[in-house]
């Protein structure tokens, strides 16, 4: 392979992915090359905060020595005996995040996607055996902007066209309500055929959309009345990202059907989860659902050390405790860009005033001259979610970063 020598290693490095991988992303120009804690560092040296997180993938921090060191001394024992067979872990794994979030049983997965896929087959499952719907006519309420994932499933139940365009036909029976809108939840749930509402806690690609308080606990109340099941996708809301463990706890509300992914396994490798008690689980019998590495040993023994070290390094508190912090230092900027500041303990975001289509980027890569990465969900939203193992002296160092990238932005 030639090598044109003009080219930096980083520009060398894009352009392989430019030639060689599918155009499904358009980065940061930033080439990461190894991180640790809140901070990454780029092929050159440079230093980064992060404050995407993998999108709420690494809330324990990047390279966390624990989950390292789990998963190196299991590497080397067992990664995998597929479901064919017990293993000296998955019990063990089973009854510790079933303990940890207070419910009957888990069915693991990988991605969070898999876990939405997961979700649905149990409620529809449930709606035909339990509720009684007929077969294949079940339906599942869904807000408008979600996101859950970019499986068929999941980009039918989307409303937004850079999801779903061009790639029907679609899953059907998905209902769509305004988000945050009670009436209109209320009326969908008149439906007989409707099995259940999934939701998240806080819309995270749509823009940091936070309800409005009591809108869950509502919502929940509403399901309960309908004969519904409430299904919160907590893949990027849950696991102390917005400073409770779980977002559905700012309202004491208990999901019927619990969606988990991302951060819990801390970054290393893709874990996910769907809690639920028993007279749902148990509606799934052998050979009815599953995948090769769901429930794998080395994800397990990872998935405990990155649940553990959310409790030992009270990382839900420091979301809460230093998520108003930020929020309070970034109001205090006053820029003519800065329409609102949003968020729940460390998810939150900055709104744009402006038509701009590049401004979010434009203003990501002057956050990044200074040392901050970062990712718009829009041209006008800035999405900041570092890991939860920050520290107040980190999040002041970034608050400066911000400001001074503000001042300097055109
Ligand atoms: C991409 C977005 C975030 C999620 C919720 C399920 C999933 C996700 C609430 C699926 C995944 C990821 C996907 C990733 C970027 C990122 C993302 F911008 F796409 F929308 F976080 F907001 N439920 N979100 O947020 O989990 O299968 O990816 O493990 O597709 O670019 P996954």
């Amino acid at each position: 392979m030639t090598v044109d020598t003009a080219l930096t290693r980083a520009e060398q490095l894009i352009e392989l992915e430019e030639r060689y991988g599918a155009h499904n992303y358009h980065p940061l120009p930033v080439v990461i090359d190894r991180a640790r804690g809140v901070y990454m560092w780029d092929v050159d040296g440079k230093r980064y905060y992060d404050f995407l997180s993998a999108y709420s993938a690494v809330n324990q921090g990047h390279c966390h020595q624990l989950i390292v060191d789990v998963m190196k001394k299991q590497a080397e024992k067992l990664t995998l005996t597929s479901r064919a067979f017990h293993n000296s872990v998955l019990g063990e794994y089973e009854k510790y995040i079933t303990e940890y979030f207070g419910y009957d049983k888990v069915l693991p997965m990988n991605t969070g996607v898999e876990a939405v896929e997961t979700a649905i087959k149990l409620a529809r499952r449930w709606g035909y055996e339990v509720k009684g719907i007929k077969d294949k006519k079940a339906k599942i309420i869904v807000p408008e902007n979600n996101f859950h994932g970019r499986t068929l499933l999941a980009i039918s139940a989307s409303t937004d066209p850079s999801s779903y365009k061009g790639f029907g036909p679609f899953v059907p029976n998905f209902v769509h309500v305004l988000y945050n809108d009670l009436k209109a939840l209320s009326a969908a749930l008149e439906d007989k055929d409707v099995c259940g509402f999934m939701v998240e806690p806080i819309q995270g690609e749509a823009g940091v959309v936070v309800p409005d308080e009591h809108y869950l606990a509502k919502a929940k109340y509403l399901c309960e009345k309908a004969g519904v099941l409430f299904i919160a996708d907590e893949v990027q809301t849950g696991l102390g990202r917005t400073g409770k463990m779980l977002a559905c706890d700012w309202e004491e509300v208990r999901p019927d059907i619990l969606i988990l992914g991302k951060a819990l396994s801390g970054g290393t490798l893709p874990v996910s989860a769907v809690l639920c008690d028993d007279p749902i689980m148990t509606l799934i019998k052998p050979g009815e659902h599953g995948s090769t590495y769901g429930g794998n040993p080395l994800a397990c023994k990872v998935a405990m050390a990155a649940l553990q070290i959310i409790k030992d390094e009270n990382l839900v508190y420091n979301a809460f405790y230093l998520g108003k912090y930020f929020r309070n230092e970034l109001e205090k900027i006053k820029h003519p860009l800065i329409k609102e500041i949003r968020g729940k303990g460390l998810l939150n975001a900055i709104v744009l005033k402006t038509n701009d289509e590049n401004c979010g980027g434009d203003l990501c890569l002057k956050f990044a001259e200074h040392g901050l990465l970062a990712k718009p969900t829009h041209h006008y939203i800035i999405r900041l979610s570092p890991p939860l193992c920050i520290s107040k002296e980190q999040i002041d160092d970034c608050i400066e970063i911000i400001k001074k990238s503000f001042k300097e932005f055109k």
